[in-house]
């Protein structure tokens, strides 16, 4: 086989526009399937600057860690960084904080055998030499003082969120705002890494491909919203993925309990113009995941553009969820003008992307003692529902103007 010289990959404009360093120079490439990629020796990029990070823990252990509900952007980014840093052998555990629940990621999960540890305080954290963070806004974890008790050094935050002012601690930070998800972003590391694609023939790479293809598929809603990496990503992930696997995560299930929240939503609804307003009831944890599907649901609805569904969660929170279509209102901007700071932590109750989605989470925290859980209930919902109406400027005692985002 000739040894070719890689010819321009994608996205070198993003390297430079996130003012990635000059990138270590000679980076082993990995092989896969036999074959041995050379590159030539001046290029550089995000995922060279990676592979020197990862050279420094050759042969030792790293923990990817995954804040919030695993999602399969998450699943599948954490799923390729092991897959890297494996060519560099080091070993990866993926951890996560936060069971997973909705339908199609523990389909997922189970079909791709994919090994997610959940945290718990006995979680033993000295064999890892190393940590990163994969598909989060937050640099910090939950158990950042056992980390930096141990010495466990931060590797690796790659996402696609709002870049933070202050980038986290990490010794290789790629975060790219205007992508649309953070499996893209890994695919152009193994575009890097394997320039003449993953193995159809290698069931662990099958499994690879397949997963990022569902993450990309995921966090774009099926492409809507794929920019141009995504399409890149696809294109390079293609002769890899199982369609078949895809279409069994995919498929739509709901479970005797959704239906059971979507008929509480549909009789507790309330409309407001091109608004509903309804809640689900009394929600287990493990059903969690089910507000903001009932909430897209209640979106089919013809002549309504937004729709904000809660419910009380373990009876301890109220967790909500808003959906839109509405040319006007932002969710970020919508939730935090609904709900406001809480006054202990200091931090908005809820917030959301700029353009259809948004949650929250309020603590119910004295309140949940009371012996009737239905008067909590109803004083829940009348809460949130008067602060949902003066915000869009609909109620009968004090007519508000409606504020910008509202104006819909
Ligand atoms: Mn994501």
């Amino acid at each position: 086989m000739t040894p070719k010289s890689v010819v321009s990959l994608e996205n070198n404009d993003e390297a430079s526009a996130a003012g990635v360093e000059p990138a270590v120079r000679s980076v082993p490439v990995p092989a896969v399937g036999g074959s041995v990629a050379k590159r030539s020796p001046e290029r550089s990029g995000p995922y060279q600057e990676l592979a020197g990070a990862l050279e420094k823990f050759r042969g030792q252990s790293q923990l990817i860690i995954m804040l919030g509900t695993p999602d399969p952007d998450a699943i599948s980014s954490a799923m390729a960084l092991a897959f890297i840093s494996r060519q560099f052998d080091i070993d990866s555990t993926i951890l996560c904080f936060a069971a997973v629940s909705h339908h199609e990621n523990r389909a997922l999960v189970k079909r791709l055998a994919v090994n997610l540890v959940k945290y718990s305080p006995d979680f033993d954290l000295s064999p890892f030499a190393c940590y990163s963070i994969v598909d989060s806004q937050r640099g910090t974890t939950p158990i950042d003082s056992r980390l930096s008790e141990l010495e466990v050094r931060f590797l690796a935050f790659v996402d696609h969120h709002r870049e933070d002012p202050t980038p986290p601690p990490a010794m290789f930070v790629d975060v790219r705002p205007h992508v649309a998800c953070t499996a893209s972003i890994f695919c152009e590391y193994l575009h890097a890494a394997f320039p003449k694609g993953l193995s159809p023939s290698d069931p662990d790479q099958v499994h690879l491909a397949t997963a990022l293809m569902h993450g990309i598929r995921s966090d774009t809603g099926r492409f809507l919203l794929a920019t141009q990496l995504e399409y890149e990503a696809s294109a390079y992930l293609a002769p890899c993925v199982d369609m078949q696997v895809i279409e069994l995560i995919e498929r739509r299930v709901l479970s005797p309990s959704m239906l059971d929240m979507f008929e509480n939503a549909l009789v507790n609804r309330r409309i407001h113009d091109n608004f509903i307003f309804s809640d689900v009831g009394f929600v287990r944890g493990a059903d969690r995941d089910a507000i903001p599907q009932v909430a897209e649901l209640l979106l089919a609805r013809e002549g309504t553009d937004t729709v904000l569904v809660f419910g009380i969660v373990d009876e301890k929170t109220i967790d909500g969820s808003l959906r839109t279509r509405s040319e006007t209102i932002n969710p970020d901007e919508f939730l935090k003008g609904v709900l406001g700071v809480s006054p202990e932590s200091g931090q908005y109750y809820g917030g959301g992307n700029i353009r259809d989605r948004g949650g929250f989470q309020i603590p119910l925290g004295f309140f949940s003692l009371h012996e009737d859980k239905n008067q909590v209930y109803v004083m829940a919902r009348q809460v949130i529902e008067k602060s949902f109406l003066e915000y869009i400027g609909k109620t009968a005692t004090k007519p508000k103007k409606p504020g910008g985002a509202a104006a819909a």
